[in-house]
């Protein structure tokens, strides 16, 4: 089941991606995951080129498997962020919230393997014909910045529009996620929410506690006015940001409310005023353990769930 053209492609034993989330995905929890057998990606958020090279080279310390950084494109240090990958020879990149085309020639020169999140089948299909070697299909079940489509109806669809391999994301916590997503023809699965919570990550404990609490209905998406829609825990800041939406705030405005706020909510475990960004699964994210242990229970997982399919 888990058999992927992923696993060759990244040189990984099995064809789960760690999400690359802004403050949380350090080099610790990468190099677990990517110890435990997953892809495991450093988030590079907003990070200066300094900050994203020394967690770079932790990494490298950390395991001798491959890695991956996820550049976010809306960062203000992007070129440079670019420039230290390279440099680095990172082995994968991903990329989201935005149009990776124009550093895609760079990337593949030195060998690294280009996978742009996308939240469409036009983009999926513009990046393909540029030579990127898989395409993530996120859903807007997931945490953070999202698109408008559900994982269920986004995947197929890309999976029909290419023929590079489609790694489905948002909505994905456990084996059951996993086999649907390969039943709408992913040949791989990325997965964020669920590792918040391991024992590796340095997310703050209140954090961590709200993903563990959450319930199905616990988080909204903010922000549809500025173009850049973002799910959140419903907190304080949330109920803000809409009441300043509802006014017609002006983005600058809107901007303004929502800067540093993912920082403090991952840091400082300001879970009132902080940006507490999780996916909708956070519902039946109950326990924390090491990445280890989540992975075994993801892979050990799926024969369970494949047996009642008949
Ligand atoms: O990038 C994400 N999720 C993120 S990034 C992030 S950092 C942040 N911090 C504070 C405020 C806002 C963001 C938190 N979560 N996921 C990947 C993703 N990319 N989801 C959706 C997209 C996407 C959307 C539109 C990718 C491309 C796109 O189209 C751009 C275009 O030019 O067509």
């Amino acid at each position: 089941m888990l058999n992927s053209p992923l696993c060759e492609l990244l040189n990984i034993k099995y064809p789960i991606l760690q999400g690359g989330m802004a403050w949380v995905a350090t080099a610790e929890l990468a190099a677990a995951v990517s110890n435990a057998g997953g892809l495991g990606l450093i988030g590079a958020g907003h990070m200066p080129p300094d900050a994203l090279r020394a967690e770079i080279q932790k990494a490298k310390t950390l395991t001798s498997r491959p890695f991956g950084v996820n550049i976010m494109l809306m960062s203000p240090f992007v070129r440079d962020v670019m420039g230290v990958v390279i440099e680095e020879r990172v082995s994968v990149i991903t990329t989201g919230a935005g149009n990776p085309a124009e550093y895609i020639g760079a990337l593949k020169e030195i060998g690294s393997k280009v996978i742009p999140v996308v939240a469409s089948v036009a983009l999926a299909r513009r990046l393909e014909r540029v030579g990127v070697d898989a395409i993530i299909a996120e859903g807007m079940e997931s945490g953070g910045h999202v698109g408008e489509i559900t994982t269920m109806a986004l995947v197929p669809q890309v999976v029909d529009a290419v023929k590079i391999p489609v790694i489905a994301a948002g909505g994905i916590g456990d084996a059951r996620g996993i086999i649907a997503a390969f039943a709408l023809g992913a040949r791989g699965v990325q997965i964020g929410t669920r590792f918040v919570v391991a024992q590796e990550c340095i997310a703050h404990p209140k954090y961590k506690e709200v993903i563990l609490k959450a319930r199905d209905r616990s988080t909204v998406v903010t922000g549809a006015s500025t173009g850049h829609p973002v799910r959140i825990l419903e907190n304080k800041l949330a109920r803000k940001y809409a009441e300043l939406e509802k006014q017609g705030a002006s983005i600058e405005e809107l901007e303004r409310l929502g800067a540093g706020k993912l920082k403090a909510a991952v840091r400082d475990g300001d879970i009132n005023h902080g940006s507490v960004m999780l996916g909708q699964v956070a519902g039946m994210v109950n326990e924390t353990k090491t990445v280890a242990a989540i992975m075994a229970e993801l892979v050990d997982g799926i024969p369970t769930v494949l047996a009642k399919l008949h």
